[in-house]
């Protein structure tokens, strides 16, 4: 069992997930969805309650987009660990559901991150472009690519790339999310950070369809958050609460693969950039989130 004493690598990441399935062979199914720019090896981990009933609905988890925002896989794997091995605790969970995780999207920017001290703040994926390298993976995606708080500039940390889905990780986050097309009920991204939890619409200050859905769903995460630590999370539209930003996994997935919630959770802060919070807080960290994670599942459960 992999403890939450340190940030793991890509490969140890899927070394883990690749052991639950032959440890727990009837609860979990690894897929290996494709390479990264830099042939890494993409993968994802359907989690089932083991009934053997095909197609239910989906709870999709993904992490890892921001290669800085190192709290982000860590409670991707804490909420692959609580259905696999916590799943007596947890099996209310997959009774409707499974959950299908991705708990490393922008690998190469996450292992680069890694790499040294210098290269810690790095954000985007590692394809080059001209004299610079990288494009925002929360800005490649294909709806909406472009319209508001991206760049064009590829020596930016918002460059948006010269087309959508240029970058073979999004890419892979797309065909993923459309193979369940209509099936993901809850779609959730791990970012950080900051505690926010929001919703559509990102790409501009625009009220999604559902928003009452939306925030209902959001507010039970933020009530089992708060009980859990006291902290205060922020809940709003993306675009009015943080910023306005296209092209992003999050409008797209509630736009073109049919997830009626959908959220980034941008996860506390901690160190001294923000971005970097002490191997000894992972734990705190991502039990709270965790808090608030199966609380919006069983809100989720609950009304759907
Ligand atoms: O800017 C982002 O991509 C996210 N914040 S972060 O600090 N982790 O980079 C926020 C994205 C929110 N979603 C949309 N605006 N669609
Ligand atoms: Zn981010």
């Amino acid at each position: 069992r992999l403890g939450t004493d340190c940030y793991r690598s890509h490969e140890e990441i899927n070394n883990y997930i690749e052991d639950l399935q032959s440890r727990f062979p009837s609860r979990v199914h690894v897929r290996h969805v494709g390479y990264s720019y830099e042939r890494r090896d993409l993968k994802t981990i359907l989690i089932t309650n083991g009934d053997g009933v095909k197609n239910k609905k989906v709870i999709f988890v993904d992490a890892g987009m921001h290669a800085r925002e190192w709290i982000s896989p860590s409670t991707g794997l804490y909420v692959i660990q609580q259905l696999v091995e916590n799943f007596e605790e947890n099996k209310h969970l997959l009774e409707k559901y499974d959950w299908v995780v991705m708990p490393m999207i922008n690998a190469d920017g996450y292992e680069f991150t890694r790499s040294s001290p210098d290269n810690r703040m790095w954000r985007k994926t590692r394809q080059p472009y001209e004299d610079c390298i990288g494009v925002d993976p929360n800005r490649n995606s294909g709806f909406m690519f472009g319209y508001a708080g991206t760049s064009d500039n590829p020596c930016v940390d918002t460059f948006k790339g010269p087309y959508p889905f240029s970058e073979p990780e999004v890419a892979v986050l797309r065909d993923v999310l459309l193979s369940l097309k209509g099936r993901i009920d809850f779609y959730l991204t791990l970012h950080s950070h900051g505690a926010y939890i929001i919703y559509p619409w990102g790409y501009d200050y625009i009220d999604a369809p559902n928003v009452d859905e939306l925030e209902t769903v959001a507010q039970a995460g933020f009530n089992a958050i708060f009980k859990h630590s006291g902290r205060r999370y922020k809940v709003g539209n993306s675009a009015k609460l943080m910023y306005p930003a296209a092209g992003a996994s999050d409008d797209y997935a509630y736009a073109e693969a049919g997830a009626r919630i959908s959220y980034t959770m941008e996860l506390p802060s901690g160190g001294s950039r923000g971005f970097d919070p002490p191997p000894s807080d992972i734990k705190s960290y991502v039990e709270e989130s965790w808090a608030g994670i199966s609380a919006m599942a069983e809100k989720v459960i609950e009304l759907y």
